[in-house]
């Protein structure tokens, strides 16, 4: 008889895509780190480095709770695995930066999104633990985004209203030609 494994496998879950509601949705506070808390974050690690992606918020797996993985490792071939739990944005530069986002839930658009260059983040860690972190760059403009997402709000929403209305028609067009 198998004995059951201490380890895990992590699984690649399903992406939710826009017009999917729940994208709307804003999460829920992640409370105590419990296994199912730890799996998920695997999960979710398996699933952004298979799209690939440099960030991913619970709510695109469909998990409303404030869980956000992260890897804007500029280096071929290594891994800088980053978890924030119920993060919150403590402090924002005046100066801003452009960036040509993308998202994991609208494949293959892109659009240029305005942000604070650089943020101080308020965090807990896969411990628990709580930290603090100053972002800038590409971390800086992913962890806003992700931010976003786990208040409901779509890179698309910093867009100008026509080019918005035009990229939800396409992707529910879509939704509707898969779905029959
Ligand atoms: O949240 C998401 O949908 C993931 C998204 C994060 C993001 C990208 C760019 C600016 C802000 C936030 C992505 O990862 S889209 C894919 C992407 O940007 C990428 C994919 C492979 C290599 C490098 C970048
Ligand atoms: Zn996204």
């Amino acid at each position: 008889m198998a004995l059951p494994s201490p380890v895990s496998a992590m699984t690649i879950r399903p992406l939710v895509i826009l017009p999917d509601a729940v994208l709307r949705r804003v999460s829920d506070p992640v409370g105590p780190i419990t296994p199912e808390i730890r799996t998920l974050v695997a999960d979710m690690f398996e699933t952004m480095y298979d799209a690939p992606g440099v960030g991913l918020a619970a709510i695109q797996v469909g998990v409303a709770k404030r869980v956000v993985t992260i890897d804007t490792s500029k280096e071929e071939g290594v891994r800088e695995p980053r978890v924030f739990i119920d993060p919150e944005v403590v402090w924002t530069s005046d100066e801003k930066r452009v960036y040509d986002e993308g998202c994991l839930s609208i494949p293959e658009y892109y659009a240029e999104v305005e942000r604070p260059d650089r943020v101080r983040v308020k965090f807990r860690d896969i411990e628990g633990t709580e930290q603090e972190i100053e972002a800038d760059g590409l971390l800086a403009t992913c962890i806003q985004h992700e931010i976003d997402h786990l208040n409901g709000v779509l890179f698309i929403d910093h867009i100008s209203k026509l080019k918005r209305d035009r990229v939800i028609k396409r992707f529910t067009k879509a939704a509707k030609r898969d779905a029959a």
